[in-house]
């Protein structure tokens, strides 16, 4: 083989019979834990106290240091979905509530298990997140609430949509699943806004608890109604239930990772975000691919990086550059490729006419991102969308969509 021959060899992408770009697979992420040392101790607490759940010392500690980071009251919950759950009811929503499609199911069934109509609005293209302009325009009689998102922690508008919610008399709600530790515009905490802010802190979320959640909000009454919720509706058990409640509580073991986790949180979105950066400009020379971004000054916490493929421009779609990644051993997902207009359980709002969230749905295509990942699988990561890019005419021949 003469050298030229090598060279081309070295450059074919592996879903062409070349040579992966990393010897080993990555991971799509690695949930971000405490050393266990610092565990350790607590949990022996937690075996000798026998206290397990309801409301012992590690979730009251572990809401109490929410609420100072947070400067918002919290009600610690056991997953996101049921802190989005008891928010919908403790807004006493039964009404229509306009929220986006371009999100995670749980934000749709939510608002349908509280008993409300959905009706679904477009996004903005450069964040993914609820267009207030189109919110505005959805407006109808029978209009109870907003629920946006926090879209892979791209803060929403929120001065626009409160200015909006206010103006119509409606309850908003944020889903801020996404969205610890990212902050609005004006600096303000994302935790702070609308009536509601709903958190998930599942494994897979920039503070991981295993499982859970907390509602969050500056009304005192609207939480503490929410933490009654979480709590079978029971204010106290003498008086008993007094409200449709469930069982939400947070257990002990993931308040006391969330815990160990809290102060190391910051260093992990700034390390998560220096690797955004670098993603950011060693995939800036191509055509055809950019990132969704927060807008207006607000700031991302670096939950997911997720990027944007016109198939016009790259000469590949999303599906094809997965494809072609999983072969040089990055796995990627397709978050949210099926929005939630498309999903049976949300049939009745199928009627939604949402050309920007389409495109976005059939061109996001999200990357490795987390704290532990080196600068240079980034750098490989780039250097093989490069190298797909400039295989695309032959990778389309192979790779279906
Ligand atoms: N609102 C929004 C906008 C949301 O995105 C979500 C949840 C919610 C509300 C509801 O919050 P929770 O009720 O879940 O607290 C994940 C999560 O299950 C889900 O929490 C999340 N959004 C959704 C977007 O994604 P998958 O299907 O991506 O997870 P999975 O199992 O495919 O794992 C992804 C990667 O993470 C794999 O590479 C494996 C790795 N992983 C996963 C788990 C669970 C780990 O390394 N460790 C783990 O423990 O769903």
């Amino acid at each position: 083989m003469n050298a030229s021959a090598a060279a081309d060899d070295r450059d074919r992408p592996a879903v062409l019979g070349g040579n992966p770009v990393l010897a080993a697979a990555l991971s799509f992420l690695r949930p971000s834990l405490a050393p266990i040392q610092d565990l350790l101790p607590g949990l022996e607490r937690l075996w000798a106290g026998g206290m397990l759940t309801n409301h012992g010392p590690l979730e009251q500690a572990f809401a109490g240091a929410l609420a100072a980071r947070l400067e918002a009251a919290v009600a610690c919950a056991a997953s996101g979905t049921t802190a989005l759950m008891v928010a919908c009811r403790a807004l006493g929503l039964r009404g229509e509530v306009l929220l986006p499609a371009l999100t995670f199911t749980a934000t749709g069934l939510a608002p349908l298990w509280a008993g409300c109509r959905l009706r679904f609005v477009e996004v903005r293209s450069e964040d993914g997140t609820l267009d207030a302009a189109a919110c505005a325009a959805a407006i109808g009689p029978h209009t109870e609430a907003i629920l946006a998102v926090h879209l892979f922690g791209n803060p929403c508008d929120r001065t626009a949509l409160e200015a909006l919610a206010e103006r119509h008399g409606l309850a908003l709600i944020f889903d801020a699943a996404h969205a610890f530790g990212s902050r609005y515009a004006d600096g303000r905490p994302v935790g702070q806004g609308g009536l509601l802010e709903a958190f998930s802190f599942h494994a897979t979320k920039v503070l991981p608890l295993g499982e859970g959640g907390a509602v969050a909000g500056l009304a005192l009454d609207l939480v503490a109604r929410s933490a009654e919720l979480l709590n079978f509706g029971q204010a106290s058990r003498l008086e008993g239930s007094r409200r449709l409640g469930l069982n939400g509580k947070m257990q002990e073991w993931n308040a006391l990772v969330g815990l160990a986790a809290l102060p190391l949180v910051d260093d992990w979105i700034r390390r998560r975000l220096d690797l955004l950066a670098a993603y950011r400009r060693g995939l800036s020379p191509l055509p055809g691919i950019d990132l969704l971004s927060p807008q207006g000054g607000s700031r991302s916490n670096g939950q997911y990086l997720a990027l944007r493929v016109d198939a016009a421009g790259f000469g590949l779609d999303a599906g094809q550059l997965a494809t072609a990644l999983a072969a040089e051993g990055v796995p990627t997902q397709r978050y949210f490729g099926v929005p939630l207009h498309r999903q049976e359980v949300f049939a009745a709002a199928s009627d939604a006419r949402l050309a920007v969230t389409e495109t976005l749905a059939s061109q996001l295509l999200c990357l490795p991102l987390y704290p532990e990942l080196a600068a240079d699988p980034v750098d490989a990561v780039c250097r093989a969308i490069e190298r797909i890019h400039r295989h695309g005419r032959q990778i389309r021949l192979v790779v279906s969509r």
